[in-house]
């Protein structure tokens, strides 16, 4: 019984300059209901702790020169050995940095199905080379921008990752996990008032037939998903169905009912008199 949700536990450890912040973020929302329910634990390493000289010192000069400090790497390789050994054996030391694998929803479920793993926070200008050769398994990034520091993205993969542990989320089957996990953006949503600001709900949603509602959310996921990332829906198998899902989306799109041709037809508020909001075939 090391699975089926009751004695199962994800182990996380941080290393970070800024252990503060990392504890804060993890107290929010669902992650920190999965801490309190221990279904998750984080821990967390501070370099500094392990700094020796009087200063504390956790910064160094970089060889070659130029602006800017990379982590001592003494006080850090410290603090990742003395986090690991917390962990169980084989979880792996990841670094987020901006010249790593893109991480995605599949990392995010692989890293959820394992032990545990360790999330290395860099600062300053970096660490150094070597000591990502050895002790580092693996370089994530969150998405193609500089950050300050590796902070907020450790702490993005904390929560993608806590959400899809069993027990975690109130709702189970997640929309957003269901319609991501296929691979596909998610579909619209609304909620009271029926009309707001002209707009009216889509009529489908209004009607209570359940097999329609269905049909239509797939469709809306299929078409955005195709409008917004194709690159996503290159990686999907279309079935017969979706197929059809997404040809009478993009024809409704072309020619939006009671409104001129085009792709921008059915975006402004003029087009949303009636009861639709660019909702194809609904
Ligand atoms: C980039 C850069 C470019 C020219 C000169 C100096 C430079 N420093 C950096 C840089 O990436 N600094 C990092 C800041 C050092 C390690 C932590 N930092 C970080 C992590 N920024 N962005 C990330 C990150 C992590 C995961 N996914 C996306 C971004």
């Amino acid at each position: 019984m090391s699975d089926g949700g009751r004695t199962r536990r994800l182990a996380i450890e941080v290393v970070t300059l800024f252990p503060e912040f990392v504890a804060g973020a993890v107290r929010v929302g669902v992650v920190g209901r999965a801490l309190e329910r221990g279904i998750v634990s984080v821990g967390i390493e501070d370099p500094r702790s392990h700094a020796t000289d009087v200063h504390r010192t956790v910064d160094d000069r970089p060889y070659g020169g130029g602006p800017g400090m990379l982590l001592a790497v003494e006080p850090l390789a410290t603090a990742i050995e003395t986090a690991r050994r917390r962990l169980p054996a084989g979880s792996p030391v990841l670094y987020l940095s901006a010249q790593g694998r893109p991480f995605t929803q599949a990392r995010a479920r692989q890293l959820a199905d394992g032990a545990g793993f360790l999330l290395l926070a860099g600062r300053y200008e970096g660490v150094d080379e070597r000591l990502i050769e050895e002790l580092v398994d693996e370089e994530l990034s969150i998405g193609d921008y500089v950050l300050s520091g590796g902070e907020l993205a450790a702490c993005v993969v904390i929560d993608a990752c806590a959400r899809l542990l069993p027990g975690v989320l109130l709702n189970e089957r997640s929309a957003v996990e269901e319609s991501f996990g296929a691979g596909l953006l998610d579909w619209p949503h609304y909620t009271r008032p029926e009309t707001w600001r002209e707009r009216t709900v889509p009529a489908v949603l209004r009607g209570g037939n359940h097999a329609d509602v269905a049909r239509w959310r797939r469709q809306q996921a299929l078409g955005r998903t195709a409008e917004r990332r194709p690159d996503l829906l290159d990686r999907v198998a279309l079935n017969d169905l979706d197929a059809r899902l997404l040809q009478e989306y993009r024809a409704a799109r072309a020619a939006p009912p009671g409104a001129a041709a085009g792709p921008a037809a059915g975006q402004g508020p003029e087009d949303n008199t009636g009861d639709r909001q660019r909702s194809p075939a609904d």
